[in-house]
């Protein structure tokens, strides 16, 4: 299904983070994991969020308004090891001045690698959002780069672990767009 979608303002400091009056799902994830690939590709627009082959680039929040009723958030990547320790502490600041102050925020994707599955990072993330209260739901991107048996493989490690953490999980690929319906309608549930 097409979607409409504009970008709407970017924030790189805690205090300049705008508000929007729409419910808010925002992707959160390593460097380079495809959270702008997978927000372009949920809503059919390939150059809304820049994608780049450089991990680290983007350091800002951005802000995209879906359909009229929705926004989503690209969030800048983490985990990038080349990044200067004060990036690190600025970034730390930031997204957790936007997670934790915001109100119509439903539920943060976090995306990870099928191939790796929750790194270190990633669990840090997950463990602040559930100590926040704030939704989360495990999407495991690049599904395309995986065999078929290494994939069967992939996702039923990845069901275990969401299982366990109490969370809902789902593979997808924005390569190939397999797994966009479904996480359509998850995200339909959470922020509706
Ligand atoms: N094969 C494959 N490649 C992907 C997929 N998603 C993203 N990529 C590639 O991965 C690289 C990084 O993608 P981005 O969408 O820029 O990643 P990001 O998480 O937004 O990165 P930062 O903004 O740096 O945090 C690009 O070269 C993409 O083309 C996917 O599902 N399959
Ligand atoms: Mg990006």
């Amino acid at each position: 299904m097409a979607h409409n979608a504009r970008f709407l303002a970017g924030a790189s400091q805690p205090a300049r983070i705008p508000a929007f009056p729409y419910p808010e799902v925002a992707f959160a994830g390593r460097s380079n994991v495809g959270k702008s690939s997978l927000l372009n590709r949920l809503v059919g627009q390939r150059r809304l969020a820049r994608v780049s082959k450089t991990p680290g680039r983007t350091q800002q929040i951005n802000f995209f308004l879906v359909d009229e009723r929705l926004t989503f958030v690209d969030l800048p990547g983490y985990g990038f090891a080349r990044v200067p320790l004060r990036v690190k502490d600025e970034w730390k600041r930031l997204v957790e001045a936007y997670l934790v102050e915001r109100r119509r925020l439903r539920a943060v994707i976090v995306l990870v690698d099928l191939r790796r599955l929750l790194e270190d990072d990633d669990a840090l993330l997950v463990d602040f959002l559930a100590a926040n209260h704030i939704p989360c739901l495990l999407v495991a991107t690049k599904a395309d780069k995986l065999a078929y048996g290494a994939r069967l493989q992939a996702v039923a490690a990845l069901d275990a672990l969401a299982s366990k953490r109490g969370f809902d999980a789902l593979a997808c690929s924005a390569e190939s767009g397999e797994g966009m319906d479904r996480l359509w309608k998850k995200i339909e549930a959470l922020s509706s």
